[in-house]
């Protein structure tokens, strides 16, 4: 195991009760220089969608936790996202994680700090490092790979740009405030926990901003692991989503947590490895299309086939509700529902404008991913992370794996390879 420096100890990381954090933040003064704590920043590809950012999440904390202590880490806000394409409901950006996680559960792993909290009561934060990541140029082949990093030449301009002042801004999640200096490159292979030495060089002073772009880059320290599973167990999300999700269900799938065996203690560490799922009366298909139907056009059914795979476990399990969660259009979910046999009903999670608007499209993202982690039988689309999140969620209900580990198979194919299970540690 490897042994973290003292003086890390009293530099990044996170882990003071939420008032704490408040408190110290107040401290600051207004001209961005942050006084007393530490602070890490991070940021992903804009690329990125909401799922893989979930998953980078798991990486910080895990890695993060591992620091503890005088710091904080500050959470980057949500928006806007290249999927989040409703164009009605308003600005989807500077979207601060309550709107969708429960804050005060994330606390109960690792500390944190929203944007927004950081910076409300100052004119300009100034990041005093700003590492940009990036893969080494010459990559790697499979029989050499190691673990390395190395300060070098930027392969490409990072997207930041220089003030008059000599500063740099980016785009910084549309934050005019945000202002950095010491930009570097590093290109980077390896774990989380290779960053230890190169954060603690920047941190034996106190009252720093260290900012880490592209986070998606390093891999997770422990992936598959209890600290995996405890920061995912942790990412519950908001009681008014569950709320809405709840209230869906009961009106059109007849299912609640008490008769379908999936209540979880209102607290994540209280869950037990005992937890049995029964699930509701209705099977789940996620189905992914937009983007994957020309990315992966030999793993996504048509919706022909898609129906067919839904109703033949339908009818295996003798249930009628089929609810499917999709990215697809309304003209490809009546499609769809035009290939089932009436003898299934196909029901849609399609929230009203009031409500589109109050929850933006990662809201209704996370209901429709709610609704199918507590079917009685799911199907994914291959290596979906948006599928991957709904088979945690089942794994930490404690559904059998034969009903969360399923895949859709591209037409033609009875028996593509399934998904691995992935089951959680405690
Ligand atoms: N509402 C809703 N949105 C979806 C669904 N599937 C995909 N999306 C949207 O498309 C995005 C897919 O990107 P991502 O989260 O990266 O998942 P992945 O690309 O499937 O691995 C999601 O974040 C959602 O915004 C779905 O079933 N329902
Ligand atoms: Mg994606």
């Amino acid at each position: 195991m490897m042994t973290i420096p003292v003086h890390l100890y009293i530099s990044f990381a996170v882990l003071f009760a939420f008032n704490v954090v408040r408190l110290q933040a107040s401290q600051a003064c207004d001209r961005g220089v942050v006084t007393g704590r530490n602070y890490l920043m991070y940021d992903l590809n804009p690329a990125e969608g909401f799922n893989l950012r979930r998953d980078v999440y798991i990486r910080i904390a895990v890695f993060v936790k591992r620091l503890q202590q005088h710091g904080d880490w500050v959470l980057p806000p949500w928006g806007p996202l290249p999927h989040w394409k409703s164009k009605d409901i308003g600005e989807q950006l500077k979207l601060p994680w309550k709107k969708f996680f429960n804050v005060e559960s994330l606390v109960k792993y690792v500390t944190v700090v929203e944007l927004s909290d950081l910076l409300s009561d100052k004119k300009t934060l100034l990041v005093n490092q700003l590492i940009y990541l990036q893969h080494f140029q010459d990559g790697w082949n499979d029989e050499k790979w190691e673990e390395k990093y190395k300060f070098e030449e930027c392969i490409k301009k990072p997207p930041y740009w220089e003030t008059k002042g000599g500063l740099v801004k980016g785009w910084f999640w549309g934050y005019e405030n945000i202002e950095a200096k010491n930009v570097s490159c590093l290109s980077f292979q390896g774990h989380y926990k290779k960053l230890l030495p190169i954060l603690s060089k920047h941190s034996k002073t106190s009252g720093k901003v260290v900012m880490i772009d592209r986070g998606e880059i390093p891999l997770h320290d422990d992936y598959g692991g209890v600290n995996y599973w405890k920061a995912r167990r942790s990412m519950r999300y908001s009681d008014h989503l569950y709320s809405l999700a709840n209230q869906f269900r009961r009106e059109f799938l007849e299912s609640d947590d008490e008769r379908d065996d999936t209540l979880l203690p209102s607290d994540w560490r209280d869950e037990s490895v005992e937890l049995k799922a029964k699930g509701g009366n209705y099977v789940c298909g996620h189905l992914r299309r937009q983007d994957f139907l020309y990315g992966r056009p030999s793993d996504v059914p048509s919706l022909e086939f898609a129906a067919k795979q839904l109703e033949k476990i339908a009818l295996l399990l003798d249930l009628q509700n089929i609810f499917v969660a999709s990215d697809g259009t309304n003209q490809e979910m009546e499609k769809l529902r035009s290939y089932l046999s009436p003898k299934f009903r196909l029901v849609l999670y399609l929230p009203s404008f009031e409500t589109r608007k109050e929850i933006l499209d990662g809201g209704v993202a996370i209901v429709e991913q709610i609704i199918c982690s507590r079917a009685r039988h799911f199907i994914g689309s291959f290596e979906s992370t948006f599928s991957f999140r709904i088979q945690e969620e089942r794994e930490i209900l404690g559904f059998p794996s034969n009903s969360t580990f399923n895949r859709f198979c591209a037409d033609g194919n009875n028996s593509c390879e399934q998904p691995a299970k992935w089951k959680k540690v405690m």
